[in-house]
């Protein structure tokens, strides 16, 4: 997968050098490019902004670095049909559903704009042209997109093929096959502090483990996110917890 960022902040994306995507990246599984945005100005203070047409707090990032930037990615990875993708608190919520419809994309590019704000005609100049999506990784407000940026290419380079070693790891995460939040892990030692493993994970029993780490999984999603329950499973409470 390509994927071009273009950002004031280029000095953000050091952190995709690291661990599984940084070796993904050594691989060529991912081929990330980030772009400077004030590459793309003319003048002696590399100006990226300017005040808010119509008055109002802050700065708006003005659209002819922006224009200049996107072109010449669109110019150079000539007929990929990207996907444009600006980090905006005002998009579409990004989901583990996405990152897995995005990680059939050939190429993404993310447009990193300050929180303000970049000038609406760059996101209609763009949708115009190709295709173009605003997206908001939750309901909070960071004071860029880079951040962002850097949370959706972790979720979606790590479901691309031979990013993580074992793909079954994949599999029974929080938010994937059943939308279930995942089970509480333990490993050696069986005693740690005062506090057991729960025997049952001991037991060598594995349809007993199976059966105890799914109640687990249904009790810890009715407890912090009952919104994410399977509608079947609504309703039968199975008693108090400990951290209810
Ligand atoms: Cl994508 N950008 C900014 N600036 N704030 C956010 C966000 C994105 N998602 C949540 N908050």
């Amino acid at each position: 997968m390509r994927i071009d960022v273009v950002t004031i902040f280029p000095g953000y994306f050091d952190a995709l050098e690291l661990s599984l995507l940084g070796k993904a990246k050594q691989r060529g599984l991912i081929d990330v490019r980030v772009h400077d945005l004030r590459d793309a100005t003319h003048d002696r203070h590399r100006t990226v902004d300017d005040t808010p047409a119509g008055g109002g707090a802050g700065m708006v990032m003005k659209p002819e670095p922006w224009g200049e930037a996107l072109d010449g990615i669109l110019d150079e990875g000539e007929g990929s049909d990207p996907l444009i993708i600006f980090p905006s608190p005002a998009g579409e919520v990004f989901t583990q559903g996405m990152a897995r419809e995005l990680a059939h994309e050939e190429h993404l590019v993310f447009g990193c704009g300050r929180y303000e704000g970049i000038d609406q005609r760059v996101f209609d100049e763009y949708a115009e042209r190709g295709r173009v999506r605003l997206v908001s990784i939750g309901d909070y407000v960071l004071n860029g997109g880079e951040v962002a940026t850097i949370a959706m290419i972790e979720a979606i380079g790590r479901l691309l093929p031979g990013v993580v070693g074992n793909p079954e790891s994949l599999v029974e995460e929080s938010h994937e096959e059943d939308g279930l939040l995942e089970y509480p892990s333990y490993t050696k030692p069986s005693e740690w502090r005062g506090r057991p493993v729960p025997p049952v994970l001991l037991s060598g029993n594995h349809a007993a483990v199976e059966a105890w780490r799914r109640e687990q999984r249904i009790e810890r999603t009715r407890r912090v996110r009952p919104e994410l329950l399977p509608r079947e499973l609504r309703g039968e409470s199975r008693g108090r917890h400990a951290a209810d």
